[in-house]
This record gives C-alpha cells, sequence and structure tokens, in this order.
C-alpha cells in the first residue's frame, strides 16, 4: 500500500470513529488510537515520512489528513458535551414550585411585648422613656429615697449586695426609682418620666415571687400636681391598656418615699369584677403602689418642695404579662424556654 492510500485510509478511519464515538470516554480512546500517541496511526505514519522519496509532498499530505482528523474529533468532542450539558440540565433540574419547609417566624417576648405598649400609652400621655443602671448605690436605691438606716427593704434578707467598694453600698437595684433619682439630679422641673426595667430582690422563687423581674415607674414633678392627678393618671392608663370596663380602685398605703400613698388595683379582667378564681372573688388585682412624692427626697436631689410637688407610681410588668396571658407560674416569664414562649 502506498503512503498515499494509507494515509487516505487513516483520515477515513480515523474520522469514522470520531463520528462514531458514543461517550466522552471513548472519544478520548480513539483519539488516542488514532492520533495522540507514538505508536498511533498517525504517529506510524509520521515515521514513514523519511522513508518517502518525496519527503516535502508526504509531509504536507498527512499534516492536511491531521487537521482533518483533528477537526472531526473537535467536533464531535463538541455534540457529546452539548449532550452531556442538556442531560444534567434535565437530570439535575431543581423544581422550585415544590416549596421547602417552613422557617418558624420568632416574636417579642410577652413581657418585651407588655413593656413596649406600657411604654406607648405613658408616651401618648407626655411621658419620657428613661433608663438606668441595673447595679446601683445606696444613694440612689435607698439613701436619696428616705429609706431610713435599718429599714427592713435594706437588710441582707431582701437585697442583694454585690462585693464591690464600700460593705453595702453596691447592690443590684431593687426597683427602678433609681432612674427617676438619677433624672432629679440631671434636671429641673417640669420633669414627667416612666422607667421600665429589670430588678432583682432576694426573694424565694414561687409562683408570684422572683429574684428577678421587671416594673415600671413613673414619676411627674410639676407646680401644682396634686393627688387628683396621680388618681387620674392612673385612671387614664388603665382604661388605654384594658379598655373603660376597666377601672381602677385606691386604698392608703405607706411608703417611705411617699406621702401620702396609695395602693391600687384594677377591676379583674377575667371576670369583669364579678368574682372568679383569679381575684380570689374580690373582683380587683393589686396591681401596685404610689403616692405624692415625699418633701425629703426632693430635698436629696436639691429639688424646692415650697415649689414643686410631685408623685410617683410602680407597678410590676411580669405581673401585667402573667395577668393578659394567663402565666401560671413567673419563672416562664424569664427563664427561656422557647417550649413556653411559642405558645405565644
Ligand atoms: C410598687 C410601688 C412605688 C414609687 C414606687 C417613687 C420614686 C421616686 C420618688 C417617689 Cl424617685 N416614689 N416610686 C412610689 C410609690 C410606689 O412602687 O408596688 N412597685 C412595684
Amino acid at each position: 500500500m502506498t503512503f498515499v492510500d494509507d494515509t487516505r485510509r487513516f483520515t477515513d478511519d480515523a474520522v469514522g470513529a470520531a463520528r462514531g464515538a458514543a461517550s466522552l470516554d471513548d472519544l478520548e480512546e480513539q483519539e488516542r488510537l488514532h492520533l495522540k500517541s507514538k505508536a498511533s496511526t498517525h504517529g506510524l505514519l509520521k515515521e514513514r515520512i523519511k522513508r518517502e522519496d518525496d519527503r516535502a509532498a508526504a509531509g504536507r499530505l498527512l499534516n492536511e489528513a491531521r487537521v482533518e482528523v483533528e477537526r472531526a474529533f473537535a467536533a464531535r468532542r463538541d455534540e457529546l458535551e452539548r449532550a452531556a450539558r442538556a442531560e444534567s440540565m434535565v437530570r439535575d433540574r431543581i423544581d422550585l414550585t415544590v416549596g421547602g419547609g417552613e422557617y418558624r417566624r420568632g416574636h417579642l417576648h410577652p413581657v418585651t411585648r407588655i413593656w413596649r405598649e406600657l411604654e406607648d400609652v405613658f408616651v401618648g400621655l407626655g411621658y419620657k422613656v428613661a433608663e438606668g443602671p441595673e447595679v446601683e448605690l445606696d444613694w440612689y436605691n435607698f439613701e436619696a429615697l428616705n429609706f431610713p438606716p435599718g429599714h427592713p427593704a435594706r437588710a441582707m434578707q431582701d437585697t442583694l449586695y454585690v462585693r464591690l467598694g464600700e460593705p453595702e453600698q453596691v447592690l443590684l437595684r431593687t426597683h427602678t426609682s433609681p432612674v427617676q433619682v438619677r433624672t432629679m439630679e440631671a434636671q429641673k422641673p417640669p420633669i414627667y418620666v416612666v422607667a421600665p426595667g429589670r430588678v432583682f430582690r432576694r426573694d424565694t422563687l414561687d409562683a408570684r415571687h422572683s429574684p428577678v423581674f421587671h416594673q415600671i415607674e413613673g414619676l411627674a414633678v410639676d407646680e401644682g400636681i396634686t393627688l387628683g392627678d396621680l388618681l387620674g393618671t392612673i385612671e387614664a392608663f388603665i382604661h388605654a391598656l384594658f379598655g373603660p370596663n376597666i377601672n381602677a380602685r385606691f386604698l392608703p398605703s405607706f411608703f417611705p418615699f411617699t406621702e401620702p400613698s396609695v395602693e391600687f388595683a384594677m377591676t379583674c379582667v377575667f371576670c369583669e369584677g364579678a368574682g372568679c378564681t383569679v381575684c380570689s372573688k374580690t373582683g380587683w388585682v393589686e396591681l401596685g403602689g404610689a403616692g405624692m412624692v415625699d418633701p425629703a427626697v426632693f430635698e436629696a436631689v436639691d429639688i424646692d418642695p415650697e415649689r414643686y410637688s410631685g408623685f410617683a407610681f410602680g407597678f410590676g410588668i411580669d405581673r401585667v404579662a402573667q395577668l393578659l396571658y394567663g402565666i401560671d407560674h413567673v419563672k416562664n416569664v424569664w427563664d427561656g424556654d422557647v417550649r413556653f414562649l411559642r405558645q405565644f
């Protein structure tokens, strides 16, 4: 067989093998056999050129053949790759219309919700919201508030003291009143502030008592403030929060920082005053305390009690949340158990 014939046959065989390759692996194998190695048909023909009479013509001929064969392999490779891609488009398709698992949406903690509702009500009545430290000095928590030395609330049994500085001078605040004391030190009347926050007492945990709880206190200091303003303000916020059927009731009481002092209750939201187990058949639930700011407190913060008067009130946020959401044990309010919190 002549070189020309063999080259012709190389071209036909190789182009045929390329076109007939069933897969990319197969194509690779055929390319190696016909074109790519020294022992390939092309490799052997290349060796033969040296022995041809007209080596230049033989070289040119084989070169043309090689280009044609290379084109055939490239074309088939292109076809097979396209097919593989098209197949993967079908096989690996993701059906976006199927829909995924549901994500559980979080929500605010019940206490946070009540906290914010209370802030909204008082902001609506013209109050500012103030905050302060949870670790306090004796002065702000007791001394400035007219707690005499030896008052039972000051004792170790009630207050959590911090081992820092002078003994019994640094403590976890037992109420948010220190925030109002700080406000009165920092600015002169008229003052209208509410101080919501976390407070701490050395209480043993039971259904209603917890060493950590939340309260909101309010303070109004201006010229000519009366007990009538206090009673009207309490009634207004109870109506704003619970509607016109829920009323406020006041009883005389005592606090070291107010004179006179009152305790206030609201109509039981469960029986609307008829009497039920929640209100122990009284029709009322205790909410908090209030009173006219004692002149001794004004003197401690350098406000003239002859010119100004004011009222203050305080009540538990957890208690309101417990009542409104029917939470039986107060520990559920802060221990962060998601199985409990999910219910709201
Ligand atoms: C309650 C009673 C009360 C106050 C808090 C107060 C604050 C200043 C001056 C005078 Cl700076 N008083 N706060 C007054 C009366 C009662 O809270 O049962 N809280 C849970």
